[in-house]
């Protein structure tokens, strides 16, 4: 620990903090613009300019260690002065169309200019850079216009080992963007949408695919049906000002009613009906002898990386379609049939806490009824912009359940939203029918938490079964390289794209840096869905009486079968 003084006031901090971290202790937060913790720390945007005693000019209190006896000040005239003067500069190269802007009321730079008490917003405009758009994908749109060059989006995609978007061309002209201004369809970008999340302005979007839902609703001759993934009713709360990790399944379902929907259905059903098939999967390779490890295919991003980076080991995938195209696939299907409804005129919408998921409903291979198994995948966010402009009331709404068809679920299910979850749901299962009974020990607890490198050994059937689980594409390559080297003795891997699983997922409500940077979101996230697992009273996906009814009426060979396969399985480009 060190002594150091902030505005005057004595206090005591790690001896490797930063300034920016000594001050957040001692309750001032100095603003940021491009920090975020562990992921960019750069010190470039001089927001969180700081004098120091006896320092020549202000520090960047974001990079600048402290040391015994330094003084700090953060609230000089002079330090004012220059983050005004940031923020001045920054608003003339930026396009002001804050009243329709998406991240209005949740900007960053907006919350500095109210916060600083900027007056005059075009006190310095003059030329404006190109302020490039590009709208290539299916999942995300990039506004230069909007970019503030902080690279926060930059160093989120390295993090993610995927690398495809970096500064192009120099000073006044400097754009974010791909190597040599190509469009981000043309290369390997996995969609995962973590650069949307890191970004601080509304230069980052999803497509937004909400008008084409609410056209849906009104056109009477569709039958609207939606499903919800796990990790939404964890963090759909947060844009409604509730506190992170409440989670709000109730409200959502009752929302979703109340915008037109005609079935409010919870992909935790198809969750349920992965692990079975996934289950028997894993068993049958074990069996008979098939690749090794198996490795979970649930998480688009991440199939996508692998098909982009790890092609040779695109047999140890699982063949299992993700939760939400095996719902979409027995909506067209199944529950079609059964309702007397013919699938052309059903439109199947998802939300998730995902913008790859917008890329999956368009992969070859996901069409069980020769239609689209899901039609539109809207966000998290998306979903609270449809609820905002119904201007439904979100916290005065009663607690409803989701439609009984395909809105029972099991335990295993809900944790499928957090890294580890998939695995456990699958153990579970697993476990029982190998030993061909109902085991009482059901909580993996090895591979619970938000770390991002999980192991664990557990005898199942007398077998020793080494399970790895990863998130983040960081932790993932780097295990990938060890299985490519045959260095890796695994049994059955789970890969979750993003740091955490779904519940920090590209399409979640975005929390700021000062909040992201110094609270575990995804803790807290992923604790909402352990606590409302131990609540459940079915807690294995063999035990739903949905999943059993889908086996006896329809997928009667049972799981792995002829028809199972046609219907809730995929295929991947080598
Ligand atoms: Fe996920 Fe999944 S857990 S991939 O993270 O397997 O997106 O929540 O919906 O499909 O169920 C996401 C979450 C989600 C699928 C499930």
């Amino acid at each position: 620990m060190v002594n150091i003084k902030i505005n005057g006031v004595p206090c005591e901090v790690p001896a490797n903090a930063t300034i920016l971290e000594a001050a957040r202790e001692a309750g001032i937060d100095i603003p940021t613009l491009c920090f975020l913790k562990d992921i960019n720390q750069i010190g470039a945007c001089r927001m969180c300019m700081v004098e120091v005693k006896g320092a020549r000019s202000l520090v960047a209190a974001c990079v600048y260690p402290v040391n015994e006896g330094m003084e700090v000040f953060t609230n000089t005239p002079k330090v004012q002065q220059s983050r005004k003067m940031t923020l001045e500069l920054l608003l003339s190269v930026h396009e002001k169309k804050c009243l329709t802007c998406e991240r209005s009321g949740n900007c960053e730079l907006q919350k500095l200019c109210n916060d600083m008490g900027i007056e005059e917003e075009g006190r310095f405009d003059g030329a404006m850079p190109a302020g490039n758009k590009d709208v290539s994908t299916l999942y995300l749109e990039r506004n230069n216009a909007k970019c503030i060059l902080c690279r926060r989006c930059v160093a989120a995609c390295q993090n993610q080992h995927v690398s495809v978007i970096g500064a192009n061309s120099r000073g006044f002209d400097t754009e974010i963007g791909c190597a040599f201004e190509q469009p981000l369809s043309y290369v390997s970008c996995v969609a995962c949408g973590q650069c949307i999340v890191s970004c601080p302005t509304g230069a980052l979007t999803e497509k937004d695919n909400t008008q084409e839902v609410i056209d849906a609703i009104n056109d009477p001759e569709k039958v609207v049906i939606v499903q919800t993934a796990p990790a939404v009713r964890a963090a759909l709360g947060e844009e409604f000002g509730m506190p992170i990790g409440t989670n709000v399944e109730g409200k959502m379902a009752a929302a979703l009613r109340r915008l037109g929907f005609d079935k409010v259905f919870d992909t935790d059903f198809g969750a349920d009906m992965t692990i079975m098939e996934e289950a028997n999967e894993f068993i049958s390779r074990v069996k008979n002898g098939g690749t090794l490890p198996m490795i979970t295919s649930c998480s688009p991003g991440w199939v996508k990386f692998c098909e982009h980076y790890y092609p040779d080991l695109i047999d140890n995938l699982s063949t299992c379609k993700s939760p939400q195209n095996m719902t979409g696939a027995l909506i067209k299907t199944w529950y079609a049939q059964k309702e007397g409804i013919d699938p052309k005129n059903i439109v199947s919408v998802s939300v998730m806490p995902c913008t790859a998921k917008k890329f999956e409903i368009m992969r070859n291979d996901e069409n069980a009824a020769g239609l689209p198994d899901v039609d539109i995948s809207l966000t998290t966010r998306e979903l609270a912009r449809m609820i905002k402009k119904a201007q439904l009331n979100f916290d005065r709404l009663p607690d409803e359940k989701f439609d009984d068809a395909m809105g029972v679920s099991t335990g295993a299910a809900v944790i499928f939203g957090a890294t580890g979850g998939v695995m456990e749901a699958a153990l579970r299962t697993a476990a029982d029918l190998l030993e061909g009974k109902d085991l009482e020990s059901i909580e993996y607890k090895e591979i619970r938490g938000t770390e991002g490198f999980k192991e664990a050994v557990y005898k199942v059937a007398g077998m020793d079964v080494k399970v790895a689980v990863v998130s983040g594409l960081s932790n993932a390559d780097a295990l990938l390289k060890k299985v490519r080297a045959g260095e890796a003795d695994y049994h059955f891997i789970e890969v979750m794209c993003c740091p955490g699983g779904c519940v920090n997922g590209g399409g979640q409500p975005i929390q700021p840096s000062s909040v992201r940077s110094f609270t575990d979101i995804k803790a807290l996230r992923a604790k909402a869905l352990y606590d409302q697992d131990k609540a459940m009273p079915l807690r294995k996906s063999h035990q739903s009486p949905v999943v059993q009814k889908c086996y006896s009426e329809f997928l009667t060979e049972g799981p792995g079968g002829h028809k199972a396969h046609e219907i809730l399985h995929t295929s991947y480009i080598k």
